[in-house]
C-alpha cells in the first residue's frame, strides 16, 4: 500500500495471490446458481462456521441487512447493542427498507450486552407492543475497541433465545479475529447463531465482500431478500477467488495483527499527552485519547503524520480526541517502531 494506513482493516488492498486468483477464477452466473467459485467459497465458508448454507454478498451492511431482513417481518423487533455496527452506522437500513424496529440495550465495556437486559428487552403479548423476534450480537464488538466475545456468552444469549422462540444473529465482521484471539475455531463462537454475516474485505484483505451463513432453509430465504435489494450478482467468482484466500490463507494469520497492535498500544502508553489502557488492546483494535495540553492540534497531527510520515489516521472529529487506530496485513512490526517515532516527535 502507499501509506501506512491506520484508519480501519477496510483500506487493506487486495493480496498479488488474490489479484492473480481473481485473474484466472472460473466464473459462471451466480443469479441462475451457476458461478463454480462462488458456489466454492459458499459452501466453504459455511462449513468453515458450522453451517449448513453460505450466501456471498457485496458487503457487512449487506450480510446483516439481509439477514435481519429474512428474520423479521414489518413492526417487529431486534434487541441489539446502543454501540452495534447494525444500529449506528448501517443508515437505519433495517428501519427504512424492513420497518424493523430496534430495541438497544447498552453495551458493556467487554463488549457483551448484559444478560438481564436482554431478558428485560424481550416483549410481552400484548397487543400494544411490537413483537421481539431477533438478538443481535457483534463479535469483536467494535466500538469498545474489538473486544471479543467468548463462546460461553454466546451460548447463553442462545439460550435466551430458544427458550423464547427468537431468532440469534451475529455480525461477525470480525469473527476470526475474535477467534484467533480466544484461540478456538469460528464454528464454535458462533455455534448457537442461527445466522452470521463475516467480512472477507476486512483484516482477510479481499477487494469485495461478505458471506452470510446459517441452515439450508434460511439460506434459501437470504437469497430472496439478497436479490430484492439488488445484491444478485452475475460473475462474482472474479470477487469470490480473492475470497477463497482471504478464508484459507488470511484467517490463518491474525494474530500478527494483534500482537502488532498491542506493541503499538504499548509504544503510546510511554509518550507524553497519550491517555491509552494496553491492557484492553484484544484484537487487532486500539482506541486512545490525546489530552487537551498537547503541544499541535489534532488537525496539525493529522498533516503532519501524512506528510512527514506517510501515516494516515483518523477516528476523531473536530473538538474530540478519541482515536481508533486498526492494525492489519499492510502493516509491520516495521511500521509500528515508525509510528511510535513519529508521535513521540510530534507529541513531545
Ligand atoms: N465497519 C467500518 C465502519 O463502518 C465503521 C470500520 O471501519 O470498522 N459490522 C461491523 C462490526 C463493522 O465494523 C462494519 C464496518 C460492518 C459491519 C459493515 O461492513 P461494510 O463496510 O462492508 O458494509
Amino acid at each position: 500500500m502507499d501509506y501506512i494506513d491506520l484508519r480501519s482493516d477496510t483500506v487493506t488492498w487486495p493480496t498479488p495471490a488474490m489479484r492473480e486468483a481473481m485473474a484466472n477464477a472460473p466464473v459462471g452466473d451466480d443469479v441462475y446458481g451457476e458461478d463454480p467459485t462462488v458456489n466454492q467459497l459458499e459452501a466453504e465458508a459455511a462449513a468453515k462456521l458450522g453451517k449448513e448454507a453460505g450466501l456471498f454478498v457485496s458487503s457487512g451492511t449487506m450480510g446483516n441487512l439481509t439477514a435481519v431482513l429474512t428474520h423479521c417481518g414489518r413492526g417487529q423487533e431486534m434487541i441489539l447493542g446502543n454501540q452495534a455496527h447494525i444500529f449506528r452506522s448501517e443508515a437505519g437500513s433495517a428501519a427504512a427498507f424492513g420497518g424493523v424496529h430496534p430495541f438497544t440495550v447498552p453495551v458493556q465495556p467487554d463488549g457483551t450486552l448484559a444478560l438481564d437486559d436482554i431478558r428485560a428487552a424481550i416483549r410481552q403479548e400484548n397487543e400494544h407492543f411490537p413483537r421481539t423476534r431477533l438478538i443481535c450480537l457483534e463479535n469483536t464488538q467494535g466500538a469498545t475497541g474489538g473486544m471479543p466475545i467468548s463462546a460461553e456468552y454466546t451460548e447463553q444469549v442462545g439460550q435466551i433465545a430458544r427458550e423464547h422462540g427468537l431468532k440469534l444473529h451475529i455480525d461477525g465482521a470480525r469473527i476470526f479475529n475474535a477467534a484467533a484471539a480466544l484461540g478456538i475455531p469460528a464454528s464454535e463462537l458462533v455455534a448457537p447463531a442461527d445466522s452470521v454475516s463475516f467480512c472477507l474485505s476486512k483484516g482477510l484483505c479481499a477487494p469485495v465482500g461478505s458471506v452470510l451463513v446459517g441452515s439450508k432453509e434460511f439460506i434459501a430465504e437470504a437469497r430472496r431478500t439478497r436479490k430484492a435489494l439488488g445484491g444478485g450478482m452475475r460473475q462474482a467468482g472474479i470477487l469470490a477467488a480473492a475470497g477463497l484466500i482471504a478464508l484459507r490463507k488470511m484467517t490463518e494469520r491474525l494474530a500478527e495483527d494483534h500482537a502488532n497492535a498491542c506493541a503499538l498500544a504499548e509504544g503510546l502508553a510511554t509518550i507524553p499527552h497519550i491517555r491509552i489502557d494496553p491492557t484492553r488492546v484484544r484484537t487487532n483494535m486500539i482506541l486512545f485519547s490525546i489530552d487537551e495540553t498537547m503541544p499541535i492540534s489534532i488537525e496539525e497531527l493529522v498533516t503532519r503524520l501524512k506528510n512527514d510520515y506517510n501515516i494516515v489516521i483518523g477516528g476523531y472529529s473536530n473538538g474530540r480526541t478519541q482515536i481508533r487506530w486498526v492494525t492489519h496485513y499492510w502493516i509491520t512490526r516495521e511500521h509500528v517502531d515508525h509510528i511510535i517515532h513519529a508521535m513521540r516527535t510530534l507529541l513531545s
